[in-house]
Parts: C-alpha cells; sequence; structure tokens
C-alpha cells in the first residue's frame, strides 16, 4: 500500500478521503447503478434503518471530490469498504481498497494505462507484466480489468488479477453536474480515468498469506 501511493503522489495525486457511512446517491446513483443491480440488495450490503449503508467500494468519495472541485482533479482514496459475504479464506466483510481518479481535458486510456503500468511496477517490481482484458463496471466504459503475470519459483507462470479500471462513463460526471448545479465536469470537454484495487488480496499474494482472516483477527 505504502510504496503504490508513494508511486501514484510521486505522479501527481492528492489523497482524499470521506466517510465510511454513505448515501445511496454517493455510493450508486452518481455511479450510474440502476436501482435493481444486485450491489443494492440488503443481502450484498450492510443498510441502516436511516436508508445510510457503509460503503461498498472507495468510489463514494471520488465523487464527493468530484462535487467539491473543478478539474483537473487527481487524487487517490485508500480506505475501507464494506460488502455483506460469507466469511472463509479470501472474503471478509471489510476490505480495504485503493482507488484513483484523474479528469482533466485530453485524458484517454494511454494516460490510464501508463499510470497503472507505473503503479504495478512499484508494488511487483519493474519487471511485472501487465495485461489489460475488456470488462464491464456500471461507472466505466470502456472498462477493464488488469492480471499481473505471477511467477513463484518451481511453479508455472499465472495470470492473476488485481484491479479493475476504465474511462469515466459520461453519465457519472452528468449526475456530479447536476448535484452541483453546473457544468464543472461537461462530458464534450472532460474525460477521465478511474480504476480500483483491493489491497488485502494484493497483500495475500505478495506474502503467500492463506486465510484472509489472519490480516485482522489478532485485532481486538
Ligand atoms: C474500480 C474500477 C473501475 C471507479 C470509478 C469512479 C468514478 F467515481 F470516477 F466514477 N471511481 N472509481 C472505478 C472504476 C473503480 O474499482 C475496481
Amino acid at each position: 500500500k505504502d510504496r503504490a501511493i508513494r508511486a501514484l503522489r510521486q505522479m501527481g495525486f492528492s489523497l482524499a478521503v470521506g466517510p465510511e457511512i454513505e448515501t445511496e446517491f454517493h455510493c450508486f446513483d452518481a455511479l450510474n447503478t440502476p436501482e435493481d443491480h444486485p450491489a443494492r440488495n440488503d443481502t450484498d450490503t450492510f443498510y441502516f434503518d436511516s436508508g445510510k449503508l457503509l460503503r461498498t467500494h472507495t468510489s463514494s468519495v471520488q465523487v464527493r471530490t468530484m462535487e467539491s472541485a473543478t478539474p483537473p482533479i487527481r487524487i487517490i482514496a485508500p480506505g475501507s469498504a464494506y460488502r455483506r459475504d460469507e466469511i472463509d479464506a479470501t472474503h471478509l466483510s471489510v476490505f480495504n481498497q485503493l482507488e484513483g481518479l484523474y479528469v482533466d481535458e485530453g485524458v484517454t486510456v494511454g494516460h490510464l494505462k501508463g499510470t497503472l503500468e507505473r503503479c504495478l511496477a512499484a508494488i511487483f517490481g519493474k519487471d511485472t507484466e501487465v495485461r489489460f482484458r475488456p470488462h464491464f463496471f456500471p461507472f466505466t466504459e470502456p472498462s477493464f480489468e488488469i492480471d499481473i503475470k505471477l511467477c513463484v519459483k518451481g511453479k508455472q507462470p499465472k495470470w492473476i488479477e488485481v484491479a479493475g479500471c476504465g474511462m469515466v462513463d459520461p453519465a457519472v460526471f452528468d449526475a456530479v453536474n447536476q448535484s452541483r448545479g453546473d457544468r464543472a465536469f461537461d462530458p464534450d470537454k472532460v474525460t477521465g480515468f478511474a480504476f480500483g484495487m483491493g489491497l488485502d488480496r494484493l497483500a495475500m499474494i505478495q506474502w503467500s498469506i492463506r486465510d484472509i482472516r489472519l490480516l485482522i483477527d489478532n485485532d481486538i
């Protein structure tokens, strides 16, 4: 995590924070996630009686930053997120995410790729092979999942998924503009890329931790 944050700060990203108890607007609606999306079920997400919820990703921090700042924006939002899951060796109800967002005139997939390759090189070493695969997220278009080639001595190299990313969907900019009451994020003027990675899984891969529960078991 420290290596990832250091590399991204060197590339001009600043740290952003936001609340862990969120509104449906900041967690879902503004992120182009429809009412009937499975992530919005109370079997997948922790809701309070008030209608607020425990954020399911730190993307809500990016939405809040876009509500209060104007482009150019270059931020990273590291922090906890919560999902209702059956707890086992690879799933907990809380996990650590690192998300990033860059919005300006003329931001392209090329910038996305260069930034993430540099970030993953900082985490896994500069000879790490990186692969981008097409994927779907409601809040980005196009979207990709990113794999790295993991080479363990005496084992066949294999590709493992380490992050998701994409170009911010114009629908997200529209929602932000509507909330702000201006056109600061006019999709005809600005573009942006966003990415997210699960830090717990990365730590498990890097240090061969077989059970995710070991990361919190001794934390009273
Ligand atoms: C991911 C993957 C792809 C993302 C998008 C945004 C926002 F707010 F700009 F729309 N924040 N984060 C994003 C995009 C997150 O995590 C796997």
